[in-house]
């Protein structure tokens, strides 16, 4: 009893099934990519990496997704750096880079039932012929994306089940209906088409266009805030959260988590929610770091961390499935909260409720509307075929602010249902799920190594045969792309070298740097020497760079700032406080030609940096005020390729 508080809110609500259903229930994902989102996951070590993926995606385990959605690289910036594409030239197809077709792999094989979604956040130049546009050319572009599809089936038996437009951008009504087209010509009705991953507003376009309705399976919108529109349901489809989260992952995150996944459906009639991102995998001070639902950003410590967005997502995943349905409640709890009901048609019965206030349960976006939450006692009638029920499995999490010490995902004694009947003290910042499911685990792994910083003495000679991924591990490519490659012929050292391979500007999603560029290490680093060999091939006016103390990235490329030390084909060199290459601290002449190794080495220490060519001083004492610190990095003067090796970065 509640000794000396005022009497508990009670409120009763009624479960039932004997008036129909509600909506199909199509499951809670999460994106990787949009962009380079999981770039750091490849190249951690066994048994990490496995129990990493077991953590996202084992059902009965972790977080044991129902969807993994992944980014369709377009070789351009997509958030936190670039993907590749499967066609970076007309001519060309490859569909073995990048990781993605790796990461739905590894999800498939935990669970077969995984459904895959693809879309493009960025494309190769060539599908817009030189315009920053993909709708020009909808059969090039349908190609592109269906070849996709078919290289994922042809080259990794892997079956997709949905594909997208083009993230947060403009759609085309001409492109999705020549899209559904093209897929349905190669008997891949089951794709379904998702459209337009950004607001509700294709939904005003479907209502008076009923081909454009019938092409599309999945009215995706972002951020929705749980809310939908009259438009939206009047389409008649599936309305899905198609990007949502993108919040830090500490518990407030997982507050909002929590919230989204039951009022998505409870207040906007949203059947799928899914989170941007599946796991921060990517440098830290990178735009929106730690957005993941777990973190795993140091493949050279093996260190890892399952946050508690992992076990909010469990309460829903492990105890309901794609295919089951909503029931028609309303939802909304009377002291604040919500709840959902869910079962497969066959008896069973999942409810999960959440409690979350206002303040620990912000996501990033939109901004929230206030609302109050008070501790509640809810009673739920189990009528219908739900009835019967005399025990539900009871898992409960409470997300404590105080002391830091949140319970997550613990079983708790089971309830008893006395004549369809049973009572719950709610608190606030609580999740609960009840089932006549006597499934679910959580499950944990020892430990993982402790953090590490990135280590102060880096080598990469690129002398791989047959690499797992296209990309050497660490360097994350933020504008253009890189790549191990194979000089077949070369009499020397450098049969084994990184290429930048991107030679047209992409269609953009952001405004990626008119140069290329890979950052690489401790973004905390100070003083360093970085030493590279380099290889123009672009005659003229191609030109490389090796940096250091390099600020930012990701959407923010193109204002990227530290000391770059760039050598040109006309043999001239310079020293910039930029990438854009505005901010000239030193230029000179170098010697350097265009299809020849060179050796450049770039020393930072304090306020001052010096550089050498094929080990000898080429410019000395050339002041450095900003940044203080940052990443190594290497790249190119504009989209060309180049080539680099012997890599190497003292710090200290
Ligand atoms: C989304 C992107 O789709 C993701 O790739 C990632 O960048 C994510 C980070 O939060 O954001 O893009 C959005 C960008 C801006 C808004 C919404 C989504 N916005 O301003 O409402
Ligand atoms: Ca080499």
């Amino acid at each position: 009893p509640r000794v000396g508080a005022a009497p508990l809110l009670a409120a009763t609500y009624v479960l039932d099934d004997a008036d129909g259903l509600g909506r199909e229930f199509d499951g809670i994902g999460a994106v990787s990519g949009g962009g380079a989102t999981s770039r750091l996951l490849v190249n951690y070590q066994e048994p990490y990496r496995s129990q990493i993926l077991d953590y996202l995606f084992k059902p009965n385990f972790g977080a044991s997704l129902h969807i993994l959605k992944v980014e369709i690289g377009g070789d351009a910036q997509s958030t936190d750096g670039t993907e590749p594409s499967h066609m970076h030239y007309e001519n060309d197809e490859n569909y073995f880079r990048g990781y993605e077709w790796w990461l739905m792999k590894e999800a498939k094989k935990r669970n077969p039932k995984i459904k895959l979604i693809g879309l493009p956040w960025a494309f190769p130049g060539w599908i817009g012929k030189g315009e920053n546009w993909p709708y020009d050319y909808p059969d090039i572009t349908a190609y592109y994306i269906v070849s996709w599809i078919l290289g994922a089936k042809q080259y990794h038996d892997l079956d997709i089940d949905y594909i997208g437009i083009w993230n947060e951008r403009a759609f085309s009504s001409k492109y999705i209906k020549v899209l559904r087209h093209s897929l349905d010509r190669l008997g891949l009705w089951n794709i379904g088409i998702i459209a337009a991953d950004g607001d509700w507003n294709v939904s005003k376009e479907m209502i008076v266009d009923p081909y454009l309705n019938d092409a599309i399976e999945v009215v995706g919108a972002h951020y929705p805030g749980t809310k939908t529109v009259q438009n939206a349901i009047l389409t008649g489809k599936k309305l899905w959260s198609s990007e949502d989260y993108s919040t830090f992952n500490n518990d407030v995150g997982a507050g909002c988590w929590a919230r989204i996944l039951n009022q998505n459906y409870v207040n906007g009639n949203m059947t799928a929610t899914i989170a941007w991102n599946l796991v921060a995998s990517y440098y830290e001070q990178l735009p929106f770091g730690r957005c993941g639902l777990m973190t795993a950003q140091e493949p050279w410590s093996g260190h890892y961390k399952v946050e508690s967005p992992i076990w909010i997502t469990a309460h829903t995943t492990q105890f309901t499935q794609p295919g089951w349905s909503y029931l028609q409640v309303d939802g909304h709890l009377e002291g604040g909260g919500s709840f959902v009901a869910l079962t497969d048609g066959l008896g069973n019965l999942t409810i999960i409720i959440e409690t979350m206030s206002h303040n620990h349960s912000k996501c990033i976006r939109p901004p929230l509307p206030n609302f109050s939450v008070l501790p509640q006692r809810a009673t739920f009638y189990l009528r219908g075929s739900f009835y019967m029920v005399e025990t539900l499995q009871v898992r409960h999490s409470r997300l404590d602010f105080e002391s830091g010490k949140s319970s997550l995902f613990q079983q708790l004694l089971p309830v008893k249902v006395w004549r369809g009947r049973f009572s719950l003290d709610l608190n606030v910042d609580e999740v609960y799920t009840l089932t006549t499911l006597k499934t679910g685990r959580k499950c944990d792994y020892p430990e993982p190594p402790p953090p590490q910083p990135f280590p102060s003495s880096y080598k990469d000679d690129f002398n791989i045969r047959n690499p797992p991924f296209s990309e050497a591990p660490n360097f994350a490519d933020q504008t253009g792309v890189f790549e191990y490659f194979v000089n077949a012929s070369d009499p020397g050292d450098h049969v084994f070298t990184l290429r930048q391979v991107v030679v047209q500007r992409p269609i953009t999603w952001v405004s990626d740097a008119d140069q290329t560029i890979s950052v690489i290490g401790n973004f905390k680093w100070v003083n360093l020497t970085v030493t590279c060999d380099i290889y123009i091939e672009k005659p003229r006016d191609g030109g490389v760079f090796i940096a250091g103390r390099v600020d930012n990235g990701g959407i923010y490329v193109r204002r990227t700032k530290g000391v770059f030390f760039w050598v040109f084909a006309d043999g001239t060199y310079r020293v910039t406080g930029d990438l854009a290459g505005e901010e000239i601290l030193m230029k000179g002449l170098s010697g350097v030609r265009d299809n020849a190794w060179h050796t450049l080495t770039l020393n930072i220490q304090g306020n001052s940096a010096s550089g050498l060519l094929n080990g000898y001083p080429l410019w000395e004492n050339v002041t450095i005020s900003k940044p203080k610190n940052g990443w190594a990095a290497l790249g190119t003067r504009s989209f060309e390729f180049a080539q680099f090796d012997n890599f190497h970065v003292e710090a200290s």
